[in-house]
């Protein structure tokens, strides 16, 4: 039985490559700067997998940026406008980035970033065009590979199979809408054969196939794509063998695509589909390899090694154990590096989880014990003892929190009066304008900011002093909103660094890591909170900083609040309960939070929830349970106020098109959205289902640092007011504003504050 892993953490245990990233882009290091960098953090990966006797060892998984992007280059698929750009490697930055070189008369804007599955790793989408020619170019890939073949390790590259690299493609805008990326198979199949008969040709035995997309519902033009591709290259006459991976779900129907294609090995996902052995087991053609997925690639919890060790045999038995690997459920590019990194941790929760390192011993552990019918090793029972320990913590941990998760009823998660009734009421207490117009939440998280975070956090300021510092700073914040002319103001989440963060360490239940910091895209990580026990709120976590806030003005401040399914889906949470119970946890402290602040006199309060598409499972069979849970944990937490508090919501990152109706069900009374890169796109989808509530689409775009101009805003305006009347209209930038800078914020929201000032006097005549 043979042990590995689907790929590893890119950034680095000290996050190596972020720092050397952001020194080559500031032009404080020389590419060669960067380039030692990287290739030192793959000899290290390399060097560790080794070490720790993988027989298969990722390989091309490495990436300055994206794994993506990177699979576009290697097949050429590059669009023209970037072509102008000389140097590969600034190239490739470039179409991650974007550029802008007033000298040169350059600015171009990056490719598209999305979701990866539900993760919270974002990709960068390839931009074809419907003639697109693919030519290969291994520079990367062969690189690497020398790089780990000179390491004596027995190295498997990994690459976004050809149907997964498509389907996650989209055409180039001016490209007729209707055509399929798929269509371009034919012509992207060669460069993959070309690619695979240079591998076998460097002695690679085996490479990694990434199709996740195979735990889709797939329509008949997909499966007939797999259908084409893997037998395709299967057939190829001098190639390594194809492990064919799959993760995040399950196969399914989608089994037989793999198994009758003449690909040597498949990849399941056992953590998220661990029903699916007994039917794949019983499938499997002869001499078809397995690759189980046990050890879970999403999260930091130690492995059920006992069971998991009931898996391997079970496919020891049905295959013999030439026929078997063990490995991660995916790539390990979702965990953090090392647990051994961490200082600060309490020792007993320490000994419950796994980061990268561990997850590779365990793989090697429970490949070695296959051949075991009671495995003895130290390492097992010690396993063993862990978790026995982690179940006892859990159920002496806080009977009152699920009890009262139990006691949750149906009211408490509806508003006692339709939205109808209530926006007559909140109109009346608010007298707002038509089109009233507001902000996301944050405000610049400057430089000042952060300086007197990180003097407060090492003693240098005191609390008082940081406090004091925080005050002004809203202070600021709320003069310049009320000089803009806004009309619904907020206080700007100075005091906030990563929003999810924030409240998990005010909330019981979280724990917080040192070093777990997990890619998100290119150089910027996320450091996911542990949530490891019931979820509790000792005290109130908003309240006195929004207090404060509405004190200084006489317009209406938001009160923001993280909503229950994104800080779910951006912790690491609890694996031996489900999410949706855990969601109602946070969902119940939040629902305290909100009724404080509405006993302190806060009239609106906003829950945002960016991630609520993200959690929405691959199969369409699985959504409507996820999003009766998801909806229900948003609901309970706001719908406890009265009929004249006015709820907002904020979504971002996403398609929203698919979850329309639970978006609906939700109820808030104020929906902001991002919208003002799709030009609107979205708002056709809420005619088509009546969106019932007020709505404020995003009108400028905050990903970039310009200035939008007031046409352009009235432009997007009256799309908007096309399609929705007009009284249920806001206007608001198309996200938070943490992340730009003062002067370009001023000068765009003045440009809004105008534009909806236009396009009211055009609505009201005389
Ligand atoms: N928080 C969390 N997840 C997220 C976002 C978030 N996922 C989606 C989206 N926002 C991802 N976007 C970003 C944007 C910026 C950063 C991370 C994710 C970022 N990170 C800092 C960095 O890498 O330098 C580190 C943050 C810190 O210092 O605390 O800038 O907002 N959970
Ligand atoms: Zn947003």
């Amino acid at each position: 039985v043979l042990a590995t892993v689907l790929g590893h953490p890119r950034i680095g245990i000290a996050r190596e490559l972020k720092k050397a990233l952001e020194a080559y882009w500031s032009g404080a290091t020389p590419a060669e700067s960067l380039l030692a960098t990287a290739q030192e953090i793959r000899t290290r990966h390399w060097s560790i997998m080794k070490e720790a006797g993988l027989d298969q060892v990722p390989c091309n998984d490495f990436s300055l940026y994206d794994h993506m992007l990177d699979m576009a280059v290697t097949v050429g698929a590059i669009p023209d406008r970037f072509q102008k750009i000389a140097d590969p490697l600034n190239r490739y930055f470039a179409l991650a980035r974007g550029v802008q070189d007033r000298g040169a008369d350059i600015d171009l804007s990056p490719l598209e970033m999305t979701k990866w599955f539900d993760t919270n790793y974002h990709y960068i989408v390839p931009e074809l065009d419907a003639d697109q020619s693919f030519v290969l170019n291994p520079t990367k890939i062969s690189a690497e590979l020398a790089e780990a073949q000179a390491l004596g390790i027995t190295p498997r590259p990994v690459l976004p199979g050809p149907v997964t690299f498509l389907k996650l493609s989209k055409y180039a805008d001016d490209v007729a809408a209707g055509l399929d990326t798929l269509e371009l198979l034919p012509r992207l199949l060669p460069a993959y054969e070309e690619l695979l008969a240079l591998l076998a040709g460097h002695g690679v035995t085996w490479v990694q196939l990434d199709e996740p997309c195979l735990c889709f519902d797939l329509d008949p033009a997909s499966q007939q794509a797999y259908r084409t591709a893997l037998t395709r290259l299967a057939g190829g006459a001098k190639r390594p063998g194809l492990l064919v991976a799959t993760y995040f779900g399950s196969i399914g129907e989608n089994l037989g695509l793999v198994t009758d294609s003449g690909c040597e090995a498949l990849h399941l996902d056992l953590v998220r589909a661990p029903e699916e052995l007994d039917g794949v087991l019983a499938a499997l053609p002869a001499g078809m390899k397995l690759s189980l997925g046990v050890v879970d690639g999403r999260n930091v919890w130690r492995a059920d090694l006992e069971q998991a060790h009931r898996t391997v045999r079970r496919a020891v038995d049905a295959l013999g154990s030439e026929r078997v690997m063990v490995a991660s459920s995916c790539s390990l590019l979702h965990v953090p590096v090392d647990l051994d990194a961490e200082t600060r941790l309490d020792a007993e929760l320490k000994s419950w989880m796994a980061f990268a390192a561990q997850k590779v011993a365990e793989v090697r552990l429970l490949a070695d014990a296959a051949e075991q019918e009671e495995p003895q090793d130290a390492a097992f029972v010690q396993a063993g003892a862990a978790l026995a320990r982690r179940r006892a913590a859990a159920a002496a941990d806080n009977p009152a929190v699920r009890h009262r998760a139990e006691q949750v009823t149906e009211a408490m998660t509806r508003r006692g009066t339709p939205f109808a009734e209530r926006s007559a009421r909140q109109k009346r207490r608010f007298d707002l304008p038509l089109l009233p117009t507001t902000t996301i939440g944050s405000f610049p998280q400057s430089r000042e900011v952060r300086e007197a975070r990180s003097k407060w956090r090492s003693g240098a300021l005191d609390s008082e002093g940081y406090q004091d510092f925080l005050r002004a700073e809203i202070r600021r914040c709320i003069e310049k909103q009320e000089k803009l002319g806004l009309d619904v103001l907020v206080h700007g989440e100075f005091e906030r660094t990563d929003m999810v963060e924030y409240f998990g360490e005010q909330l019981d239940g979280f724990a917080f890591t040192q070093n777990g910091w997990v890619q998100s895209y290119g150089s910027r990580c996320v450091k996911p909170p542990v949530l490891y026990g019931n979820v509790a709120r000792p005290r109130p976590m908003t309240v006195e900083w929004s207090s404060f806030a509405q004190s200084l003005s006489k317009r209406p401040v938001k009160g923001m609040l993280t909503g229950p399914v994104t800080i779910l889906q951006w912790s690491f949470v609890r694996n031996d309960q489900p999410r949706s119970e855990t969601c109602r946890e946070i969902a119940l402290a939040l629902r305290d939070e909100v009724a404080d602040l509405e006993q302190a006199g806060i009239s609106m309060i906003q829950m945002d929830e960016p991630a609520i598409r993200e959690g929405l499972p691959l199969r369409r069979r699985d959504w409507p349970e996820y999003l009766e849970w998801a909806v229900a944990a948003f609901s309970l937490s706001t719908a406890g106020v009265s009929d004249e508090t006015q709820i907002h919501t904020h979504m971002c990152y996403s398609e929203f098109g698919d979850i329309l109706p639970s978006i609906v069900a939700m109820d808030a009374d104020v929906l902001s959205i991002e919208s003002s890169r799709s030009r609107m796109e979205l708002l056709s989808h809420f005619r088509q289902y009546g969106y019932p509530n007020d709505v404020g689409p995003g009108i400028y775009d905050i990903h970039s640092p310009r200035v939008p101009t007031v046409e352009e805003m009235t432009t997007l305006l009256g799309l908007a007011a096309e399609v929705l009347p007009a009284e249920r209209l806001w206007v608001n930038p198309d996200c938070g504003l943490k992340t730009r800078g003062w002067p370009e914020i001023e000068a765009s929201l003045a440009n809004m504050v105008q534009a909806a000032r236009q396009i009211r006097l055009r609505l009201t005549p005389g």
